[in-house]
């Protein structure tokens, strides 16, 4: 029998018309995270099946096409190049090496192959470059996801002509928190592009990192700005943080599993029909808290050796996981 806790209901919107989505408060938030742990993902497994087949993963595969020497400077970043963290800046990849990555993602089951680059803000000439990319890619039947840093509306129009399926832009953490994190843009800076990207008709891949130093509030701030977007991100990456030697993060106390796990079951619950990513962080991450995770409503990961510039569990630990749990990918 469920035990008897009162399920915290999302509050309404004020505007009082049907169509308008349901606000989440960050106390709301807050209460769903204090719940008790066999309560909470009792309910994120209900909120899971209902929207989704409960043991079946969706793989997307990373590749770094642009690497290095960003001029941002979020405390986190490896590509940083205010921080000495041994990665080199390398100027963008040449389309044959990119697809000849995609055609071998593809081959090791990936429906989604994802392009990041370490830019602040890509230049009109970048933008050419990664949708003919984009292109030759979803030619090959894989879906496309690229990260590129702020857009302009021209350019996210433009990656959308090329065929461009999702684009990832992270808040990575609550608007109060943000600037003890990144001081070379605005928590604005990112929903404007944010507001771009889905004005120009492209799929929305929008989360964050847990482990920064954030508090509890904060990281339930985080999941409010999400869930709470006129329009919740079709893909939900939850990362944690991947510490980096030279990164001011470095040495940071990294969060308690079954928190991490917490932080997926709220977002499974608050954005009901988002593919919810167990992100950055599974290599450092045993078996049976991945496995916490897929039965808090993850149905998403990055499969494949590397993330960006940091490791990614192999394919083969990944593929005896699945096997384990008896998880299937999902197919295209
Ligand atoms: N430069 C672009 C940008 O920041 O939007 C795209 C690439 S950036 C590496 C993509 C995302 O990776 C960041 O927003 C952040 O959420 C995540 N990330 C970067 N370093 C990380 C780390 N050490 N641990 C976990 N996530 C990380
Ligand atoms: C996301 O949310 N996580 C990915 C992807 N989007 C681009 C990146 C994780 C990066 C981890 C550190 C690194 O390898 O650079
Ligand atoms: Fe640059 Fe993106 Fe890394 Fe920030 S997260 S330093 S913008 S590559």
């Amino acid at each position: 029998m469920e035990s008897q806790i009162t399920w915290v209901k999302p509050p309404k919107a004020t505007c009082g018309t049907e169509a308008a989505p349901q606000r989440w408060t960050v106390e709301a938030i807050e209460a769903l995270f204090a719940v008790p742990f066999m309560d909470l993902m009792f309910r994120a497994q209900q909120v899971h099946r209902e929207h989704f087949d409960a043991n079946t993963v969706q793989l997307s595969t990373l590749l770094s096409i642009k690497t290095g020497g960003c001029p941002e400077d979020c405390a986190y970043c490896p590509q940083s190049a205010k921080y000495d963290t041994g990665v080199d800046a390398e100027k963008l990849m040449p389309l044959e090496d990119v697809l000849q990555a995609a055609q071998a993602a593809k081959d090791k089951g990936a429906t989604r192959f994802c392009m990041g680059a370490a830019w602040r803000s890509p230049k009109d000439h970048h933008i050419e470059a990664v949708g003919e990319m984009v292109s030759a890619v979803k030619a090959m039947g894989l879906e496309t996801c690229v990260t590129l840093g702020m857009l302009k509306d021209h350019q996210a129009q433009a990656l959308k002509g090329a065929g461009l399926d999702y684009y990832n832009h992270n808040l990575d953490t609550s608007p109060d928190f943000y600037g003890d994190i990144i001081s070379t843009r605005t928590y604005q800076d990112r929903l404007d592009t944010l507001d771009r990207v889905r004005d120009a008709g492209i799929k929305v891949c929008c989360g964050g990192i847990v482990g920064l130093g954030e508090n509890e509030t904060q990281r339930a701030g985080l999941i409010a700005q999400l869930a709470n977007m006129d329009e919740p991100p079709e893909s939900v990456p939850i990362n944690n943080l991947v510490k980096v030697e030279g990164t001011p993060l470095a040495d940071n106390t990294d969060i308690d599993p079954l928190d991490f796990v917490r932080t997926i079951a709220v977002a499974r619950i608050t954005m009901p029909k988002s593919y919810v990513r167990l992100s950055a962080g599974r290599e450092q991450m045993n078996e049976s808290t991945q496995a916490l995770c897929f039965l808090a409503g993850a149905n998403s990961i990055f499969y494949g050796d590397k993330l960006l510039v940091t490791n990614n569990p192999q394919l083969d630990r990944d593929t005896q996981l699945f096997e384990k749990l008896g998880i299937k990918r999902l197919e295209n």
